[in-house]
């Protein structure tokens, strides 16, 4: 893959070799960096898939008229407050402003997640070449058994096209400019299997990981299965990013969660938490301070698959990973990035590949502490 993935060179169409064919091609936000991006364009993916195709149990329920509601957590009246379709207006900004999150329900289609879910076999059998920490698989283990093993992907858009292109997923795009501004960069994904007996992962900050230098770090956390309590969906406290405090972190001896550090000493308690159960299809936008974790997947069977983005605006420098070279730390600025839309101040600097894709430790057999010499 070109420096940067496979958007940064000028004007490019996508054609990607997906499971659905070698065809599919949407326009993309690949123009330079100092042009303004076309985000709009045909969507890569066959409109329509029988609900069956995707092993989906709930029938199709009208978001705003439910008998009942689908999700224990939900009101009877229908959705809760936050969820939102897609494109999202004035209203979906200030609640997010506010408390940190919102959900735009049928962000990607259903098609979208049938080709996502065969892509995620297909890296899991090495279809892209072995992924470092990735356990390997035979051709006689069923796809299940296969993706069961790994609890989450970091950067899978670096292996597979598909996944890198719907980091300018149009839906996506459109709630960006709406939650941070005309002007969007990515700098990092994440591929989540999380199959049942999988852990979460504790309360933490995103910042704490990925550090802007304007507080605009925004998580988009696509849901490729109904997201549950019971299958481990994303926990918020909501109005949590507010303080624009980073709380502290320690290591935790919690096999409940993998080996992510925890965040402690902060003004909130978990009664404070909300669930944010979602069907498959819709995307949980999250602010870069709220606390959020999720708990283990406690199903008998199954999975709890997203596709996580990580933006931010392309106004800010992004102080990640040490510099290769001294720099002053007021200038340095990872360029690991792609432009999702708008324009980007710092095109002059070109962009660079330095980030791979890697499994991520769920704490089997341990984690390392950092305390044994
Ligand atoms: O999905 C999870 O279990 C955790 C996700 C998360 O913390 C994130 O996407 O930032
Ligand atoms: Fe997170």
């Amino acid at each position: 893959m070109v420096p940067g993935g496979p958007f940064s060179a000028s004007g490019l169409r996508h054609k990607i070799d997906t499971p659905l064919g070698p065809d599919l091609q949407w326009a993309v936000s690949s123009a330079p960096n100092t042009q303004d991006s076309d985000t709009s364009g045909p969507s890569p993916f066959p409109s329509v898939a029988p609900r069956g195709e995707l092993g989906l149990t709930a029938p199709i329920i009208p978001s705003m008229t439910p008998s009942r509601p689908l999700f224990s957590t939900w009101p009877n009246t229908g959705r809760p407050q936050g969820y939102f379709s897609s494109p999202v207006g004035v209203e979906a900004g200030d609640f997010y402003r506010e408390n940190g999150y919102l959900v735009v329900e049928d962000a990607i289609s259903e098609s979208e997640i049938v080709a996502l879910k065969a892509e995620t076999v297909r890296i899991c059998r090495g279809g892209f070449g072995q992924i470092k920490g990735m356990v390997e698989s035979s051709h006689e283990e069923t796809d299940e058994e296969v993706i069961r093993k790994t609890l989450c992907i970091h950067f899978p858009n670096k292996v597979s096209e598909l996944m890198a292109l719907e980091m300018s997923h149009p839906s996506l795009v459109n709630i960006l400019q709406t939650v941070i501004g005309p002007n969007v960069k990515c700098m990092q994904s994440m591929l989540f299997i999380k199959s049942a007996g999988k852990p979460g992962q504790a309360w933490h900050q995103d910042e704490d990981y990925i550090p802007t230098r304007d507080r605009s770090l925004t998580g988009c956390w696509l849901a490729m299965d109904d997201a549950t309590i019971e299958n481990g969906c994303l926990w918020v406290i909501p109005g949590s990013h507010k303080p624009g405090v980073l709380w502290p972190m320690k290591f935790h001896n919690d096999r409940r969660f993998d080996c992510s550090w925890e965040s402690y000493d902060y003004p909130y308690t978990d009664e404070q938490a909300l669930p944010v159960e979602v069907r498959a299809g819709s995307v949980v936008v999250f602010n870069g301070y709220l606390l959020h974790r999720s708990l283990p997947n406690t199903a008998t069977a199954g999975f709890r698959r997203a596709l996580v983005t990580h933006y931010m605006s392309a106004e800010s420098l992004l102080p990640w990973l040490w510099p290769e070279k001294p720099t002053g730390m007021g200038l340095h600025d990872h360029r690991d990035v792609v432009l999702v839309c708008g324009k980007d101040p710092y095109a002059y600097k070109g962009v660079t590949n330095v980030m791979t894709a890697h499994i991520r430790p769920d704490g089997e057999g341990g984690c390392y502490t950092g305390d044994d010499d």
